[in-house]
């Protein structure tokens, strides 16, 4: 009896010791998204190992979520694919007793985010931004010339513009729900229109300059960028100011603006979901209520250049980066942001379509 006992403390020991050291969790996020030293800080404070794992498109993030089992406990899905996932029951509902943190949240962002996620049931804000124009100014202007605004999607669209610039290279995202808003917007269609007539006159405005883009990539440019091996990426805001620091940090004379074009430009959210079978819901709850804490929040958005979700950061965010325009719009360039949805099966069996055509040029 004793030595039963004895032996029930020991598993019961053993168990608990390697449940201890076991303690993991599996993050999957956007690259270029986090400051390192935030995951260190994590594990030092919560004793949680970290694993973690990076994509650069939603329709990855997305694949991988589908097929189930992804061994995820916190992913980072855009605003219509948080959505499209909730419908499909990919997500589980947030343990708010959980997230103490959450009463730092940025009241508008959090309403805006309810678009996606009615009640903000699913997911938390991770980060916003825009998709615009990351642009090597020197070598722009002198091919365009002193008179070309630059904020502008003609730079990519008005194949004269984008034709001086093909040789000196164009980046655009591969991602479809990114670019056809700005396109359709600058063409003076709705941006979120999922009409086929509206998608293939993006599609052809696209084609029309298919020819000047060097690739469609989405995380390349940063590095292509700052060495001066393209000229202009049309990509998400905190990675061009990204690749503007590398520049400045490298000291190689390579000027980069990231500019929001005077047309309208699509504004995103990015959100911090549980996918219903992860393997360590509590670790997951544990790390979003981390990167809740203003002072983890400001940390990031220091180090990536992207707007945290977390409104009572801001105080604890550098002033150059507050006051930069590309990472928080000042009211006018606010006005000409809109937002996008996700679309349903039919649309975007015509988005795709139309996207594998644009990327091989076919
Ligand atoms: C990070 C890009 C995140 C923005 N590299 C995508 N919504």
């Amino acid at each position: 009896m004793i030595l039963r006992a004895l032996a029930f403390a020991c598993l019961v020991l053993a168990g608990g010791s390697a449940a201890a050291q076991d303690r993991t969790v599996n993050i999957y996020n956007w690259s270029d998204y986090i400051d390192p030293a935030v995951l260190e800080s994590f594990t030092k404070q919560t004793g949680i190992k970290v694993v973690y794992d990076t994509f650069d498109t939603n329709e990855i993030l997305e694949t991988k979520l589908l097929a189930g089992r992804s061994g995820y406990d916190v992913v980072v899905p855009s605003g219509p694919f948080l959505q499209r996932l909730i419908r499909a029951s990919v997500f589980q509902k947030l343990d708010r007793d959980r997230l103490p943190n959450l009463r730092n949240a940025w009241p508008e962002i959090a309403a805006r985010l309810a678009a996606f996620d009615p009640g903000n049931l699913h997911g938390v804000n991770y980060m916003w931004g825009t998709t615009g124009l990351g642009v090597n100014l020197a070598r722009v202007r002198e091919r365009l010339g002193p008179d070309q605004p630059l904020d502008t999607w003609d730079l990519l669209l008005k194949p004269e513009l984008s034709g001086k610039l093909a040789d000196c290279g164009i980046h655009v995202l591969d991602a479809p729900e990114d670019i056809f808003p700005g396109v359709l917007k600058a063409l003076g269609l709705e941006p979120d229109s999922k009409k086929p007539e509206d998608l293939q006159k993006a599609a052809d405005a696209l084609t029309a300059v298919r020819g000047n883009v060097r690739k469609f990539h989405s995380s390349e440019y940063i590095n292509a960028l700052a060495n001066g091996d393209i000229c202009l990426a049309v990509g998400y805001s905190g990675d061009i100011l990204q690749a503007k620091k590398r520049a400045e940090e490298a000291k190689n004379g390579i000027g980069i603006a990231y500019l929001i074009p005077r047309e309208g430009a699509l504004m995103w959210f990015d959100s911090l979901a549980i996918p219903t079978d992860a393997p360590h819901p509590v670790e997951a709850h544990a790390f979003i209520d981390f990167l809740l804490r203003p002072e983890v929040a400001a940390a990031n958005t220091n180090f990536i250049a992207y707007a945290s979700g977390v409104g009572a950061a801001r105080p604890l965010v550098r002033p150059e980066i507050l006051a930069d325009p590309g990472i928080y719009p000042d009211a006018a360039a606010f006005g000409r942001l809109f937002t996008n949805t996700a679309p349903d099966e039919r649309a975007q069996r015509v988005v795709t379509r139309l996207w594998t055509r644009i990327r091989t040029g076919r």
